[in-house]
């Protein structure tokens, strides 16, 4: 197993407990890529430093660490600029991650299916462009800077001419894939759609099995899902479709948001959301306002939600009445349930199918009146 040591700055803007939660979640991702984490590195700053993202002392203490433990993996809760990675990756002589690197390498272990295969390359070629001059460094440092220069840029010219090539490749496969999901869904006809949505982790897969009685992978895991899997489900007679989608998670790489665009499609296509929330997370409000963040991003106009929130069974009474009538008092269409528990599932159906009977009988007013005489 690598070893792993995290790197976050404490932002004046936020909170210490606020940096702990994102590395937290960074370890949870480091976790999850099959890595383990044996130190963390945080320093209060107003903004990262542009040469070296930590300022100089901090980043010797890491180097002194990283050589002295062995450490495979130095991993910054941030993006980190072309030059940043440049100028750190000379200091530490070990690999260094993103936060973004990360996810990708994540979605790409995930990947199973042709489309999000495509996908994640896609994300990944687009990611490596911009930062093709780290290559440069390599070879220079192998070879002597002196003289080296000439070839050196022709090899990053050629390299950024086939990941142009390797890219307009993908995208044209990516959009036959499309043709295709595109035309699969039109198939599918006027039927009422719903889409469970939510942060990474909070239960959407478990629902999801729960509600439409099928065998989705769920695991405690980040990213389990990267596949839309759509079922039809019927309830009195009134058939309707669900699927279930990729979780989103702060600060989602912008190339990932970009490629993932069908995958995402049932959420633009869908009447119905179903917001899931993982109530027992210290920071389900932030996931909630990331979650919404990256809604609007990829819808023009707000859809019919139901806040589901999930993981009831893990917050003790009190609190959890406490939450109720916070929530309560805000004019959203609320649930509290357990999924892995299945507490409170009956208020989710009800809700559910209110929701889906109202559209589906303005959609097809002559079924109603069928369906009463
Ligand atoms: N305690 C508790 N755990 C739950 C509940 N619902 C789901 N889980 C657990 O949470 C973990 C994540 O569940 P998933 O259904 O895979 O979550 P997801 O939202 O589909 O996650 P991704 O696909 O990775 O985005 C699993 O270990 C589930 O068993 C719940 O109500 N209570
Ligand atoms: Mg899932």
């Amino acid at each position: 197993m690598e070893k792993a040591v995290l790197v976050g700055i404490n932002y004046s803007s936020q909170t210490i407990g606020q940096t702990k939660e994102f590395l937290d979640e960074l370890e949870f991702l480091v976790h999850t890529s099959g890595a383990k984490t044996t130190k963390r590195f945080t320093q209060s700053l107003k903004v990262a430093h542009s040469t070296t993202f930590v300022g100089k002392g901090k980043l010797s203490e890491i180097e002194e660490f990283v050589k002295d433990k062995e450490v495979d993996l130095v991993i910054f809760d941030d993006d980190l600029s072309p030059s940043q990675l440049r100028n750190i990756e000379k200091q530490l002589c070990c690999k260094i991650l993103d936060r973004s690197n990360l996810i990708l390498d994540i979605f790409a272990s995930r990947a199973r299916t042709a489309h999000a295969k495509t996908q994640v390359e896609l994300a990944q070629y687009q990611y490596l462009l911009p930062r093709l001059t780290r290559m440069w460094t390599h070879l220079e440092r192998q070879k002597g800077g002196i003289g080296m220069r000439g070839p050196g840029e022709t090899q990053i010219e050629t390299d950024r001419r086939i990941i142009n090539q390797k890219i307009s490749n993908l995208k044209l496969k990516l959009s036959k894939i499309d043709k295709q999901k595109s035309a699969q869904r039109n198939n599918r006809g006027n039927m009422v759609k719903v889409a469970l949505v939510g942060y990474t982790n909070v239960g959407k897969s478990t629902l999801m099995n729960i509600i439409s009685k099928s065998k989705v992978f769920a695991e405690n895991k980040l990213f389990a899902t990267l596949d839309t899997t759509v079922r039809k489900v019927v309830v009195d007679q009134i058939p309707f479709l669900l699927s279930d989608t990729v979780g989103f998670i702060r600060k989602l790489p912008h190339q990932l948001i970009e490629s993932f665009k069908s995958t995402l499609d049932e959420v633009r296509d869908a009447d119905i959301l179903i917001h899931v929330v993982d109530l027992s997370h210290a920071v389900y409000q932030e996931q909630m306002n990331s979650v919404n963040d990256t809604l609007n991003e990829l819808l023009n106009s707000p859809k019919l939600t139901i806040l589901c929130f999930n993981k009831i069974d893990l917050i003790k009474e009190k609190e959890l009445i406490a939450l109720k009538e916070f929530w309560k008092n805000k004019d959203l269409n609320v649930v509290f349930i357990s999924a892995a528990n299945k507490l409170n599932i009956g208020n989710l159906k009800n809700e559910l199918f209110k929701q889906v009977k109202d559209i589906h009988f303005t959609r097809f007013p002559y079924n109603k009146t069928q369906i009463y005489y």
